[in-house]
This record gives structure tokens, sequence and C-alpha cells, in this order.
């Protein structure tokens, strides 16, 4: 049975340039999420994100009519869920478990309009063991029909985990290109998501089962993360020895088969910095390598937050006749990475914040991502245009490398820089 109508629930940063892919090649899709704004801004053929390309496609399948957004679900024939799966707040110190709580309600209210030969397939990163939770529920709503985990290759619905792996800022185009994990509950279950990505996706689609898919998603962030932490102690280490740790990484990545990230001012975004705790809570005595790397990530904000204390004092130590509400700071850069407007989950934001918290003067902030600042963002802080910022700083602390502060070619003498990118050395 071919796939007429598809609804992808939650319309966000994955769920609705995958919705728009489908609508692309003139499916119909229903596009559900509980903000009214979110909706209200699809239906004008708008998006209420910031990713290259999306909008276009998005108007086209909007006007075109192949998309539409919806408050709450209707029937179609795949069912895809793309809500955030955070996790809960814990103790300092302590391992945050993660918050199911966005798939139970997304499943609960699908469950109203399933009917037998339906497809679920949860796109949300996970915990191992979530798809099965998940196809609980939607058995435990719906009586009436069976799924796979009772009865199945037979089972009226089919479930499965095929996580999204694609980049914020290419999102368009890895949707096409990259291969797709696809964890059925049965050889069934898979073998129809298959024939539902392959609507749009170039890339393989490889089959697997919903544990392993679950994990695969959780090992590349993983994996990431640790290899982030490795270079972010490297900084440590290098500053503590005075060694210029880009020149040290690039020297290294010279050897065949090294291939060393890059440090920064700490892991920011929604998936590298969070997914590691789901495997992490999940068996705490086994993931000590991944829960080290999570600690050294999570603590290098902190150490960015001293340098600029000591960069402080020195500027007074060399400025005897200034007082510390003298001097100016401005912090380059609010984003969790390069190039993008998203400041959700950013350690930038964050060192920038509490920056200006402990400084006794307004300090300056520069992201030409952004055009304001949130009144929560802006206490005793103001966005000011790059220029204006290179020309009247005394301590200028770099924290994201955007392409506009590459070309920044000299302060006025006496600025001391804090550079947690390696780019103003
Ligand atoms: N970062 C470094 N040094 C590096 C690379 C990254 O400090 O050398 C930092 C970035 O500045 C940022 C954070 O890590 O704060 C994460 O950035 P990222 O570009 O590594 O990844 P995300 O979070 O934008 O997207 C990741 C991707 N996963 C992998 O590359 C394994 C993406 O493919 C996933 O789909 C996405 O997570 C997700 O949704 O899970």
């Amino acid at each position: 049975m071919s796939f007429e109508t598809i609804s992808v629930i939650g319309l966000g940063y994955i769920g609705l340039p995958t919705a728009a892919m489908f609508a692309s090649r003139k499916k119909k899709v229903i596009g559900v999420d509980v903000n009214q704004h979110v909706v209200d801004t699809i239906n004008q053929g708008k998006i209420h994100i910031v990713e290259p390309d999306l909008d276009m496609i998005v108007h086209v399948a909007v006007t075109e009519g192949y998309l539409k957004a919806v408050m709450s679900p209707e029937p179609a024939d795949a069912f895809l869920i793309a809500v955030p799966t955070p996790f809960k707040a814990c103790n300092e110190g302590g391992i945050p478990e993660p918050d199911l709580r966005y798939i139970e309600s997304a499943a609960k209210a699908i469950a109203l309009v399933l009917k037998k030969g339906d497809l679920v397939i949860l796109e949300s990163t996970s915990p191992v063991g979530a798809t099965e939770q998940m196809a609980d529920w939607l058995a435990k709503a719906r009586a009436d029909l069976s799924f796979p985990q009772h009865a199945g290759e037979d089972a009226d619905i089919n479930v499965a985990h095929c996580p999204e792996r694609v980049l914020p800022g290419h999102v368009v185009r890895e949707l096409v290109e990259n291969d797709r994990v696809i964890g059925g509950m049965s050889q069934r279950c898979s073998e129809r998501s298959v024939e539902l990505y392959k609507t749009f996706v170039q890339g393989d689609c490889v089959i697997t089962n919903a544990r392993t898919a679950e994990m695969a998603k959780l090992t590349e962030n993983s994996c990431r993360d640790v290899q982030i932490a490795f270079a972010n102690e490297l900084s440590i280490i290098c500053d503590k020895l005075d060694i210029d740790v880009w020149e040290l990484i690039s020297l290294a990545n010279r050897h065949p088969r090294i291939n060393i990230l890059q440090p920064g001012p700490g892991v920011g975004g929604h998936c590298i910095a969070v997914d590691p705790w789901f495997i992490v809570s999940k068996t705490p005595e086994q993931a000590q390598l991944i829960h080290t790397a999570r600690k050294v990530n999570d603590a290098k904000p902190e150490w960015v937050i001293n340098k600029v204390k000591l960069a402080i004092a020195d500027f007074l130590q060399a400025n005897p006749s200034k007082t510390a509400s003298e001097v100016r700071i401005t912090c380059f850069g609010l984003a969790f990475k390069p190039n993008i407007d998203d400041l959700r989950e950013s350690p930038s934001l964050a060192i920038a914040q509490k920056i200006a918290k402990m400084h006794a003067s307004v300090v300056n902030f520069v992201e030409p991502n952004i055009s304001e600042l949130s009144s929560a963002i802006s206490k005793n802080a103001q966005l000011v245009e790059l220029d204006e910022a290179t020309n009247n700083t005394d301590i200028a602390v770099l924290l994201v490398d955007h392409s506009e502060f590459k070309s920044v070619k000299a302060f006025s003498l006496g600025t001391v820089i804090v550079d947690t990118k390696g780019i103003w050395k």
C-alpha cells in the first residue's frame, strides 16, 4: 500500500524540513504542532526557524496545497514523530534522565486517528527502549488494533525508529543525501519505512532493529562529544604549558590516521550536549568515558570565564589609572556554533551573560546573525555592530568563529584578547 497522506508531528528544526521534503515530492502532508503561532506561520507559507532554502520549499508546498499545518492530528497513512526529547532537571553533578513526555503526548494524540495499515515512525532522538515504550502507549490507547510488540509481522500498525541525523544549516541537502538508519520493530516495519523514506532520500536506507537504531544515533553524537572533549582538554593542557593548541592540532592532524576536532568555549546545541546523557543515564557504570567527556565539555565555559577574569586583571595592571567599571568588554558571538542565529543551549551565550552579570558596567555583545537582544539576554548588555566594537574595547572575548569575525584585522593597542576559537591568535 502506498503512502497517500503523511503526517509529521512536531514542526521544528527537523519536523518542518521533513514535512516540506515529502510535500515537495507531491505527497499530501499534514503537519501537526501544538503551537498556534507555528501553525499559522506555516499556513501563510512562511517558516518560524532559520534554515537555508527551507522558506522557499515551504512556500511552494503550502501555496500548491501539498502542505498544511494543524493543531491536532488527522488521519494519515504514515505518522512521523519529531518532537523534542529534552532531559529532566537534576541536581548539580547528577546524571540527567531523558524526558519522554512529548513523545507520550504525541503518541496519545495520533492514537485517536490510527487505522489498520498505518505506519508510525519515531524520529526524535531517544534513549534505548523509547520506541518500544511508544508502541506500548499506542497499544494501550487502541486495544482494537494490533502492534508489532505482540503481533510481529502481522501487526495492524507498523512501528519504527528512524533517527534524524541532519546538520543544522545543511538540513535540506542532508535530508536528501544522508544515509538513514531504519530500525523497525519487525522486518515489515523496516521495509514499510524504507518505502516511505525513499520518497525523497537518495542515501542508503539501512535496516536494523529499533534498539540498535536508537543507540546508533546516540553513538554518533556521543562520539563527537568525546572527540570535542579531547580537543577541549588539550586546549586547557596547552594553555598551562604555553603551547598554541591550534598549531598543535594542525601538526598532529598531519599524521595520516589522526583527525582531532577543534576546541571551543564548550559544546552547545540541543543534540551533542544532550544525547550522551541518554546513554550515561541508562548505563552509568559502563559509560565512564562518555560521562567524563560530558563533564569536560560542560566545564569549559567556567574555564573561559576565569580566563576573562584574568584578562581584566592584566588590563588593570597595565592601566593602573582605570577602575574595573571603566574596563570595556566585548563578547564576539552568542550562537552555539558559527554562522547560525540559534542561541539555544549556547555555551557562548551563557559565558557572555555571566560576564555581563559579573561586570560593573554594560558589556557589548556582537552577534551578526541576530538583530536584537531579547529582554532576558540584555541585562547589563547591549548589541553593537562589529566595527563599533573592535574600535571600542579593552577586553575582546571571541566566543564563536563566525565568518564576519575572521576578517577582523586589528584591535586598538592594549586590547587584551581571549580567543576561544583560535582565529585572532
Ligand atoms: N564543536 C566544537 N568543536 C568542533 C565541532 C563542534 O566545539 O570541532 C561544537 C560546536 O561549536 C557546537 C557543538 O559542538 O557548540 C555541536 O556542533 P556540531 O556542529 O558538532 O553539531 P550539531 O549539534 O549542530 O549537530 C549534530 C550533528 N551530529 C554529528 O555530527 C554527529 C548532526 O548530524 C545531528 O543530526 C545533530 O547533532 C542532531 O540533531 O542530533
